[in-house]
């Protein structure tokens, strides 16, 4: 862990932008009430949430805490897929259409309530089929495709934790993570496209499966028409048994605490933690959130970007949108391809009203310029999120203006895969917002900015903390409670430690600052990475930032920053000196990079977050660290050779 005992704040970011009135008179929530009515009544308020849900057995108690172990709903029995199908079916919306799916290469399918229930039905009776019981684990590892939610469905409709795996993972990672769950059944594709490739999902799998003795089957989706290798008594098609599968399936009466997901996230260290989610308290969080946050009414189309692969393709494209009964766009492939305008065409052309991304997402399309979202239409978009890293000021202001017309509210969400749903977000018809910063807690949350020693820090830097239990929490890491209770609740007694540096401001907003891992040392200042990469993306020729403290004999440390320029601008000695200029005319001399390094990419990982530890170690010239999960590891090694050659 770590010695810091606080964070020191620098940046000062004085914007505002509170809800339009046309917005706010509108939204589902637009009274501040709602805050003290759930802080009076914890228990009732989520309570009321989850009444909102079909159970077929009501639970007896809502919570039950023995830090850190905490079940909600006690008693209560549900099914997941139930709740984001049948209901609507029943309710009358089975013509509803519940995803519109587009392929990279640019097919559309549009596929209702009614049609996802069919297929979800049928495809539960083909796991049954292939001896999957309650209980039972079921790898998923697929493309962005309708049957990925069909698959992961099916599995909550009979009860078997899915755990889906990233499709740009290795064979590696997929077996490790099939090793550790004892995974029975295997879901995956002939392959899928990407940036006009095709990724050879089946391949990968053939390779994982050499060493994963508990995959009895494995179903193998035709997506490509690519020739693939069929182990005989091990391999089937997915369309060959879904010809035969029959079209009912009674959901599961799930007990609220009986496990939906395991879903893996790769610490800083070691081996990949299984986050383990129930059912009845995620469920209940991945509804609220998707309604509040997203303010989502019968006629929108709302776009979540992430992979399902990652927690926010679970709750914010598979469950939350579901559970409401939402219109959903899903797309296959990469945000630049064939023309780096996709995601706009996309939104044009589908009518999208509220749209979820990343700011790795965002500082690309800054990069590009913004006369590609200026050709497509984006009129119809009301609300803008953003999830997965700080957002850099810049950033932000950038999105709000070349994306939202300035019309649209941004919510920048705070939360984990282990939170399993949004945690620290505005509330669009409620909140001012401000660059940077993902303001308050959700109703219902409670987090605190603690120093070491677990005092609270009321204003200024500190670690960001959740200080009650919260219904969509993990629940224990798969197999090791004693890691679950050692990397969460150990720092302070009872409490949650979420790993991140935060800032709480006059008006209480929260200002995540970064990884505490992360933490740069300055003459004995501690500083968020984010502080000082905001006031370079604050530049007008910077797109991207990622700074890191290198040891330094005086200093502690001194700080390297590595940076992307725009689309158009040239690296050169000027600009490196102005940028250190601007650093410290923006947040002070404290703060000045020693090293400007230009680089055309940053090593991130594959849901697009920098990955700083490979940065601090080219910058110390040691021999790189673990590159498994990075993107693209050419990155850091071209970075490598850049920085020895100026240096050497
Ligand atoms: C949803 C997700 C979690 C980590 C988290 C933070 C960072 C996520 C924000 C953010 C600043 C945000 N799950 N993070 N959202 N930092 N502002 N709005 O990303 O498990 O993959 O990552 O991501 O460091 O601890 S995750």
């Amino acid at each position: 862990m770590t010695a810091i005992d606080r964070i020191e704040t620098l940046l000062d970011e004085q914007r505002s932008f509170p809800p339009p009135e046309g917005f706010r008179k509108q939204a589902h929530v637009s009274d501040p009430k709602v805050y003290e009515q759930a802080k009076k009544d914890r228990e009732g308020y989520w309570a009321d949430w989850a009444r909102q849900l079909d159970w077929i057995k009501p639970w007896h108690k809502v919570l039950e805490w023995k830090p850190p172990h905490a079940k909600w709903f006690l008693g209560g029995k549900l099914n997941a897929s139930a709740n984001c199908l049948d209901r609507h079916v029943k309710a009358g919306r089975g013509d509803k259409v519940a995803l519109i799916w587009e392929g990279e290469p640019g097919e559309v399918r549009r596929i209702t309530y009614r049609e996802l229930l069919g297929e979800v039905t049928r495809f539960a009776n083909v796991l049954k089929g292939l001896d999957v019981k309650r209980g039972d684990r079921v790898a998923i590892y697929l493309p962005m495709v309708p049957e990925v939610a069909v698959a992961m469905l099916a599995c909550a409709r009979i009860g078997a934790p899915h755990t889906v795996v990233f499709g740009g993972f290795s064979a590696d990672s997929l077996k490790d993570r099939i090793n550790d769950n004892q995974a029975k059944v295997l879901i995956t594709a002939d392959g899928g496209y990407r940036r006009g490739s095709l990724v050879p999902l089946k391949v990968n799998a053939d390779e994982a499966l050499k060493d994963t003795p508990s995959v009895k089957h494995v179903v193998v989706l035709k997506r490509t028409g690519k020739d693939v290798e069929m182990r005989r008594g091990r391999d089937q098609w997915w369309h060959d048994l879904m010809k035969t599968a029959g079209d009912t399936c009674a959901p599961e009466a799930m007990d609220a605490e009986d496990p939906l997901y395991i879903l893996y996230t790769s610490g800083t260290t070691g081996k990949p933690k299984g986050i383990l989610h129930t059912t009845g308290g995620y469920l209940t969080q991945a509804y609220a959130t998707t309604k509040w946050v997203f303010d989502l009414k019968d006629d929108d189309v709302f776009w979540c970007t992430a992979d399902v692969g990652w927690v926010t393709g679970h709750t914010y494209v598979v469950y939350g949108p579901l559970a409401l009964g939402v219109t959903e766009v899903m797309y296959e492939g990469a945000p630049d391809f064939p023309a780096k305008d996709r995601f706009w065409a996309i939104c044009e052309k589908h009518g999208v009203t509220v749209f979820y991304t990343a700011p790795t997402a965002i500082r690309a399309f800054m990069k590009w310029g913004p006369d590609l979202p200026a050709k497509h239409s984006l009129k119809k978009l009301r609300l803008l999120g953003t999830v997965g890293e700080p957002i850099n000021p810049e950033a932000w202001i950038w999105y709000h203006k070349n994306i939202g017309g300035e019309r649209c509210p941004i919510v920048d969400t705070w939360w984990q895969t282990e939170t399993g749903g949004i945690m620290i977000t505005p509330l669009p018809g409620i909140t001012t917002t401000k660059p940077g910063s993902a303001t308050i807690p959700f109703p219902g949350i409670e987090a605190e900015l603690l120093d070491g020693q677990g005092k609270v820090v009321p204003v200024g830097g500190g670690f960001l903390a959740i200080t009650s239990p919260w219904p969509g929490m993990l629940r224990t890491i798969w197999g090791d409670d004693e890691r679950y209770q050692q990397t969460y609740w150990s720092k302070w007694k009872n409490v949650y430690f979420a790993g991140d540096g935060a800032k709480r401001d006059a008006d209480s907003y929260y200002w995540i600052l970064g990884r505490v891992d992360d933490v740069l040392n300055v003459a004995g200042h501690r500083i968020g990475t984010m502080e000082v990469e905001s006031a370079l993306v604050d530049h007008p020729a910077v797109a991207e930032a990622a700074v890191v403290g290198k040891a330094h004999e005086m200093k502690g440390q001194a700080l390297a920053a590595f940076v992307t320029l725009k689309e158009g601008k040239q690296p050169s000695d000027a600009l490196r000196e102005e940028l250190k200029a601007h650093v410290a005319k923006k947040i002070g001399a404290l703060a000045r990079p020693d090293d400007v390094i230009f680089s055309a990419d940053l090593p991130k990982t594959r849901s697009g977050k920098i990955m700083r530890r490979l940065l601090k170690d080219i910058a110390e010239g040691r021999t790189l660290g673990d590159t498994t999960t990075l993107a693209d590891p050419a990155v850091v090694q071209r970075l490598k050779d850049q920085y020895e050659e100026k240096e050497g």
